[in-house]
């Protein structure tokens, strides 16, 4: 395949390939097509730098919630063998090293644009290319398009009458300064108790004057259990990589976490309890596959839920705060479960206070205050940890259009329609790395990545040697597959949470569940089913 017509920086570049996004999948997705398979690549990159979440997710506190040796790329043993994790749970600050020394090591930088934000992509039918332009100005032409945009990318900034009136800092985490923010001393507030809020709260409470946290649905979290990692704890993790590399890629999770096939509701409640502390001891996010049933089970999920709820009792000794910390009006797990370091335990801090807006919203903001409909809270600081416009968010902020200029956001008004989670109809020649109708955010999104970059490689490899280069899913293959992405969610408890999975997290956002619940083995095994019947699903031409 051909070389660049042009090096970074210029104003237009012709590629076979052109992705969208450095972070972890798009970096991925560069090296496998030009290094392994001989093709010119031009990723496009908003940020100024790789890392994707890794460079935007700034903030205080922010780690990873996977352990460090499975959130990591497994393509290169050389990369294995140089690079040590120094932490259980690696700091957004190592993994954004991780993945500049991947960047420079395999020589990526050369063929990504940063500062590149894409605002248009066009599926040119004349000559079976897609157009893509820059706000920067920057133009690409490829035959392929691949986004690899992130599920958690498109920061979600709510709505709050008078926030422009506010005369301290609005920062949010995922879009925090890359110049230190000082909050000694300083009067904050923080929206929201997901990952981010849970990660974010215990990091700043010890140096702020006072902490006020807005919640509106308390969280289930358990210890992460985080430790600075020793040679002898390397030496080990090191010894065990090749075990837990195929526990990796065999597992529905994408977690070197041993499956149990045990029922919460096998054991007696003395069993139970003594299983449910030992995992509480040592699991992290792992306690979720304390049993095999608690996702799918209610009654099952309930124990855990229980035991997580006497858990917060225990940490929170004031029984009202506690009470308003607790969750229960989902089950634990069908909103993205959360592992944390001393979170409940921030708020029996004298300077820390819990604010249920589930009881009285935010009501607006102004100059020196935000108010809800009860109270007025006087502030430096408005940190805003509400999220993101998930899974969808980052594919459709840009305006993409292909065949017959459908674009993508009327393609998907009803919900993502994807085929494989990899591919759409109507959108030839454009690939989706980890997106809905795929496994994505119910596994280690690493795995995800790197099974996607393989099949998707593959699947261009093999049509530009049979001459088809022009690759699109059928509409009747993307139909049933969203019966089946629906028919794997159904008999979950997924379907009793207003959460990002289901598209509850932005107001009008189509309610439907996207990602693939059929676990990463099972998904894998269906893509390689497809590929293996000549890409059953998907129309190729020349
Ligand atoms: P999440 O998990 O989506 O959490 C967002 C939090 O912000 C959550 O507590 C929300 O409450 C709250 N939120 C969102 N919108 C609002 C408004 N309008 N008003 C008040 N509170 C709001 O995002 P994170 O950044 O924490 O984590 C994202 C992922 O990063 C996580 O899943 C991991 O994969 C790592 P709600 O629950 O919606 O009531």
């Amino acid at each position: 395949m051909s070389q660049p017509s042009a090096p970074t920086g210029d104003h237009h570049v012709d590629v076979d390939v052109v992705v969208v996004g450095a972070g972890f999948a798009g970096l991925a997705m560069l090296r496998e097509l030009r290094d392994v398979r001989g093709m010119s690549v031009r990723v496009l990159e908003a940020g100024d730098d790789v890392g994707g979440v890794w460079f935007w997710n700034r903030y205080p506190g922010a780690r990873c919630d996977v352990d460090s040796t499975d959130y990591s790329y497994t393509f290169s043993p050389e990369l294995d063998a140089e690079w040590d994790w120094s932490e259980r749970y690696a700091t957004q600050p190592e993994i954004l090293r991780y993945v500049r020394h991947v960047a420079e090591k395999f020589d990526l930088y050369r063929d990504v644009s940063l500062g590149s934000r894409v605002t248009t992509a066009d599926w040119d039918e004349a000559t079976g290319h897609w157009d893509v332009v820059c706000e920067n100005g920057l133009t690409a032409r490829g035959r392929y398009l691949v986004m690899a945009t992130g599920c958690l990318s498109a920061v979600k900034r709510p709505e709050l009458d008078g926030i422009e009136d506010f005369a301290g800092q609005v920062l949010h985490t995922a879009d925090w300064p890359a110049e230190p923010v000082d909050l000694t001393g300083r009067r904050v507030g923080v929206i929201g108790t997901g990952s981010s809020g849970i990660q974010v709260i215990p990091a700043i409470a010890p140096s702020v004057e006072q902490l006020v946290v807005f919640q509106r649905t308390p969280t289930f979290s358990v210890p992460a259990r985080h430790q600075v990692l020793t040679d002898a704890d390397r030496a080990a993790l090191r010894a065990e990589l090749p075990q837990r590399r195929e526990l990796l890629r065999n597992s529905p999770t994408g977690l070197s976490v041993p499956i149990t096939r045990r029922s919460a509701l096998d054991d007696d409640e003395e069993t139970r309890r003594r299983h449910y502390e030992e995992q509480w001891a040592s699991a992290g996010f792992g306690f979720l596959l304390a049993y095999n049933d608690l996702l799918v089970n209610k009654a099952s999920n309930d124990t855990a839920a229980d035991f997580i709820r006497g858990k917060i009792a225990e940490r929170v000794p004031d029984p009202e705060l506690a009470e308003k910390l607790t969750p229960r009006t989902y089950p634990y797990g069908a909103k993205r479960p959360c592992v944390d370091t001393g979170f409940y335990e921030t708020f029996n801090r004298p300077n820390v206070t819990l604010v249920d807006i589930s009881e009285s919203p935010l009501a607006k903001v102004t100059a020196t205050s935000l108010h809800t409909t009860t109270t007025e809270y006087e502030l430096d600081v408005i940190v805003f940890a509400t999220g993101f416009d998930a899974m969808t968010g980052s594919l459709l902020r840009p305006t993409i259009t292909g065949r017959d200029g459908e674009t993508l956001r009327e393609h998907w008004r009803s919900g993502p329609l994807t085929y494989l989670g990899l591919a759409t109809a109507g959108f030839p020649n454009m690939f989706i790395v980890a997106g809905p109708g795929s496994p994505s955010l119910l596994g280690n999104v690493m795995v995800s990545i790197e099974q996607h970059v393989d099949w998707i490689s593959e699947l261009l490899t093999r049509s530009a040697a049979e001459g088809t280069p022009t690759i699109e899913a059928a509409p009747d293959a993307e139909a049933e597959w969203v019966v089946r992405v629906n028919a794997a969610a159904a008999p979950t408890l997924y379907m009793e949470a207003a959460s990002y999975y289901l598209g509850a997290e932005v107001p009008g956002k189509p309610r439907v569940f996207m990602p693939y619940a059929g676990g990463l083995r099972r998904y894998r095994r269906e893509c390689d089913e497809v590929a293996q019947a000549g890409y059953r699903g998907f129309t190729r031409t020349a």
